[in-house]
């Protein structure tokens, strides 16, 4: 028999690279997306005649329970969110209902269905912060500074208590970034890819962006979909990092992304805006994968050069 799985936040970049990898497993894949004046399938129209799509929405407790009930599923990944740190300071109530409330409904409704079911929680670095260890390990306090970060650790602490609470089967994966050549545009490195190429091919002369000093680790989100289905096949539940324990500045992403398209000096081309500082940054993260490797064997693939190399040339194809 075909394992089932629901996926909230299938339209988004890790819902639509974790469809292919379900696929790929031989799953029968359900995806919840929320209802839009136009549909927002840019990700997923190559999924359209493979898997179903249900209406649900993550601040609708009702329209979920309908949604495990339409899919009966063996594995929830809750995927979606209000996933931009940046508009989490213009929307902290809404951030909170859909990041962080939007988790306990999934949760809650997997009870009522009182069928065994694993649950996916998409945890974030974004609880780490003001790292207060570096790297970050499962056992690193949290120190979130961002209603988003907030939020996701309301989440992260829910999806654990109902383990605790309940026995219920629900791994967090606690992800640092991650990109692919479907992230959205208003993230920096699909920003960065995009205007790269758009200069590369004369659209455009310039790119406006904010802090370049913050560093992230960045790894690729095809790899990173990968550990999410991993920690469901494990026998027990847990929590999880999931990183490549390398981290590279804005600048160096500048620098790698420019150099795709035989640029060495980029400074003419970028501009800087307070529009695009946050009131409160997350300077640097880095996180410890050893868990994942040593539990899950998961590793990253792709190495972060490889990563930009791949963002900006597919930018450059989609835009010929
Ligand atoms: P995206 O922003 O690409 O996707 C988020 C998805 O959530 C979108 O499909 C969006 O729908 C959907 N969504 C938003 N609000 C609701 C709602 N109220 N009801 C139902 N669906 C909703 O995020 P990513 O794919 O990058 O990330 C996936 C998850 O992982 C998110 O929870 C994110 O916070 C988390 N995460 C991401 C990391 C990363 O580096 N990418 C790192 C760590 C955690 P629509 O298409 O209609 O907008
Ligand atoms: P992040 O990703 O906040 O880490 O959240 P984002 O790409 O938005 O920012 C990364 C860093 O780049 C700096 N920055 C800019 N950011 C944006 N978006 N636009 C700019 O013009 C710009 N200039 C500089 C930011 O200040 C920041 O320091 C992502 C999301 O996927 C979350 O959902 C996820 O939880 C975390 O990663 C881990």
């Amino acid at each position: 028999m075909k394992k089932r799985a629901l996926i909230t936040g299938i339209n988004g970049m890790d819902g639509s690279h974790l469809a292919d990898l379900l696929l790929e497993k031989n799953y029968e894949v359900f995806g919840v997306e929320r209802r839009s004046s136009t549909r927002n399938r840019v990700n997923t129209l190559h999924l359209v005649e493979k898997i179903e799509f249900l209406n649900g929405d993550l601040t609708d407790q009702n329209s979920l329970f309908r949604c495990l009930k339409q899919s009966d599923p063996d594995e929830v990944y809750n995927l979606a969110a209000q996933s931009f740190v940046g508009e989490s300071w213009n929307t902290p109530e809404y951030t909170s209902d859909v990041t962080g409330l939007g988790a306990l409904r999934m949760l809650e409704s997997i009870r009522e269905f009182g069928r065994d079911v694993k649950y996916y929680q998409a945890s974030s670095s974004e609880m780490f912060g003001r790292m207060v260890e570096n790297p970050a390990r499962e056992t690193t306090p949290f120190y979130p500074r961002s209603p988003y970060g907030v939020s996701k650790l309301y989440a992260h602490w829910i999806t654990k208590n109902y383990r605790e609470s309940y026995g219920m089967f629900n791994c967090s994966g606690i992800l640092f970034n991650h990109e692919s050549e479907r992230r959205g545009l208003e993230f920096v490195t699909r920003k960065i890819s995009d205007g790269v190429a758009r200069i590369h091919l004369g659209l455009s002369d310039c790119i406006t962006l904010g802090n370049l000093e913050a560093k992230r680790d960045w790894g690729y989100a095809p790899d990173y979909v990968e550990a999410m289905w991993m920690m469901l096949q494990q026998e027990n539940p847990d929590d999880y990092i999931v990183a490549t324990g390398s981290c590279y500045s804005i600048k160096d992403f500048l620098n790698e992304a420019f150099s795709v398209v035989g640029i060495s000096d980029w400074s003419p081309y970028i501009k800087q805006d307070p529009r695009f500082m946050r009131p409160a940054e997350v300077d640097v993260l880095v996180g410890d994968n050893s868990k994942a490797r040593e539990n899950l064997g998961w590793k990253p693939r792709t190495s972060f050069k490889d990563l930009v190399k791949i963002m900006v040339e597919n930018d450059i194809n989609s835009l010929k």
